[in-house]
């Protein structure tokens, strides 16, 4: 029936650039005619839909309109005989810049530690929560230089989630991915104004940005031992409630292995990067190359320091029972600092941590899973003499085969995009598995010069602005049927029906770990649009980094 088209017709809801490749989705059972019309309802170009190979998760087929040819700018709907018509999209040139502006900007809302003017949060605008600049050093034994009870301050930073609390571990990958996005795109980033209050300095915003969150982190360093924290938490998570309401006590929990080298691996990139601002940040690369060294040591003596959180409750009080990120394998951790490490210093001893073990790099990376990070670093920093280093030439190969193994075959599947390939790609925070898979052809791309691998990046952020089993643009304030009630604090509390925008729901996951009954148990379709629902509709910072590299990368590599 007419009325269900616009569910069975998906597509990227934002747009498409006049000359890049464009696919919709019909989920039908005829293979009939499509036409792509105007608002007026004048029809500019007719195709047929070709069935794809491989049915969906659920078993239905699926056909693709396939209208690349058609490159007129407007807006534009597409009408498929029999079925209906489809959402309303957009051809034109910068089409995707609201949406990687605005996946950025996300990370404003995410502040702690200060208000949200007007000015830079339109109707969002809040007062500060959490000033941080009295933490109570919760689990440390007595004999410390900072015992249980001793105080911080801890100020700045980004919520992690759709909870209060900042954790280092989660931090790590978040601050590399926006980092790497500076550092492969320094042209186009320098564009981009985020209206954020430090806009008029002279740093580039996403900088900016990624600043409020580094001066955190470096408070987080145990200054007598260069250990670090894991991470500054609540006890317990708080009601659904505004920053300011929510004023229980803070603690930083014990220092672990994993949090220590995120941190060093953060540090040493940051300091390669803000070496490039002298003037307006003196002092600052040096601090953080610093951190970074000291950090290290302490992990090389404290090589399996693992945060166990029910352990640390039973001899510390109050438990804590907010998110853990407890990796217990750090090999990966070790490698991805020794790779940063080495890249900021020259240092062999760095380069000589490093092994290629065979056969490591079946998934993209994770919180819990950072090597991958060293090789994008180790890969494209072009000062390294690859002559020499033939682990760079072979960490080199090894991306490419990884890339050629996600986008082979994957224009059979039923969406044609790498995600919807394989179920696993389908477990908490799936959609970020689609950013970070776009992420690495993105650096595939810009290894190899392949287009094939721009094409398939841009098809993983078709799929999470619409092209997928749910038909959700998962991408708050972009898309006509876009998440709406994610699991935030901020966005259920603050009076506003719409939700804070540019923030990366979780994406379906048949997991149900917060026992929310969803519509459908299809890896693909294990999704709703439910405030309650934290296993598949929150948000993490994790989670928005990569679709912010994703969405600016594709803005600074389309053909205009
Ligand atoms: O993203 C994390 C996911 O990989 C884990 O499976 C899950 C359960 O441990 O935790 C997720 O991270 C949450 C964190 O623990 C607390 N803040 C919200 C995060 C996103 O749900």
């Amino acid at each position: 029936p007419i009325t269900n088209a616009k569910s069975r017709i998906r597509l990227n809801q934002v747009g498409f650039y006049p000359v890049s490749p464009k696919v919709a989705i019909v989920v039908a059972t005829k293979k009939t005619d499509f036409l792509i019309k105007d608002l007026k309802g004048k029809t500019w170009f007719t195709g047929q839909l070709i069935p794809n190979s491989q049915p969906a998760f659920s078993g239905a087929y699926t056909f693709s309109a396939d209208f690349s040819a058609f490159d007129k700018p407007g807006r534009y709907f597409i009408e498929v005989e029999g079925l209906g018509n489809s959402y309303e999209f957009q051809i034109k040139p910068n089409v995707l810049q609201p949406v990687a502006d605005g996946s950025i900007k996300a990370f404003y809302y995410q502040r702690a530690s200060i208000q949200l003017d007007v000015q830079y949060a339109g109707k969002w605008y809040r007062a500060a929560g959490h000033p941080d600049d009295k933490v109570f050093v919760h689990s440390s034994a007595a004999s410390e230089k900072r015992p249980a009870g001793f105080v911080i301050s801890s100020p700045r930073g980004w919520y992690d989630a759709g909870d209060y609390n900042k954790y280092i571990v989660n931090s790590g990958i978040t601050m590399a991915t926006l980092l790497s996005l500076y550092e492969d795109f320094p042209e186009y980033m320098n564009t981009v104004k985020l209206n954020i209050p430090e806009s008029q300095n002279q740093i580039p915003d996403v900088l900016d940005e990624v600043l409020w969150n580094l001066r955190w982190m470096l408070t987080m360093q145990d200054p007598n031992d260069g250990g670090v924290y894991h991470k500054l938490t609540n006890a317990r998570f708080d009601g659904m409630i505004m920053p300011d309401k929510a004023d229980s006590a803070r603690y930083i929990v014990q220092k672990s292995t994993a949090a220590t080298l995120d941190f060093a691996a953060v540090m040493a990139q940051a300091s390669r990067i803000l070496k490039k601002f002298p003037k307006q940040l003196p002092g600052l690369a040096d601090s953080c190359i610093k951190a970074s060294e000291y950090a290290w040591t302490w992990a090389e003596k404290n090589p399996v320091v693992i945060y166990n959180q029910d352990a640390m409750n039973r001899e510390f009080k109050p438990a804590v029972v907010t998110g853990t990120y407890g990796d217990r394998n750090v090999g990966d951790e070790f490698f991805w600092a020794a790779s940063e490490l080495y890249l900021a210093t020259g240092k062999d001893d760095y380069f000589n941590k490093i092994t290629l073990s065979k056969g490591e790099l079946a998934r993209v990376p994770s919180w819990a899973n950072v090597k991958l990070l060293g090789y994008y670093s180790l890969a494209q920093n072009s000062g390294i003499d690859a002559a020499n280093h033939p682990e760079i030439k072979e960490i080199r190969t090894r991306l490419l085969n990884m890339a050629d193994i996600f986008i082979d075959s994957a224009a059979n599947n039923a969406y044609q995009t790498v995600m919807t390939k394989s179920k696993v790609n389908f477990n908490w925070g799936s959609n970020s598995n689609a950013a970070n898979q776009g992420v690495l052809l993105i650096k595939a791309y810009k290894l190899s010069g392949d287009r094939k691998y721009l094409d398939y990046a841009l098809a993983n952020l078709d799929y999470i602005l619409g092209r997928n089993g749910t038909g959700y643009s998962y991408v708050t304030g972009f898309g006509s049927k876009s998440t709406m009630h994610p699991h935030h604090r901020p966005s259920i509390a603050d009076g506003v029906v719409d939700p804070i925008p540019g923030l990366l729901a979780g994406g379906p996951n048949p997991g149900m770990q917060d026992k929310i009954q969803l519509p459908s148990l299809f890896p693909d379709e294990a999704y709703i649009d439910d405030d309650q629902a934290y296993a598949s509709n929150e948000i993490a910072i994790n989670w928005n980094a990569p679709l912010a590299y994703l969405a600016n990368a594709i803005q600074a590599l389309q053909k205009k």
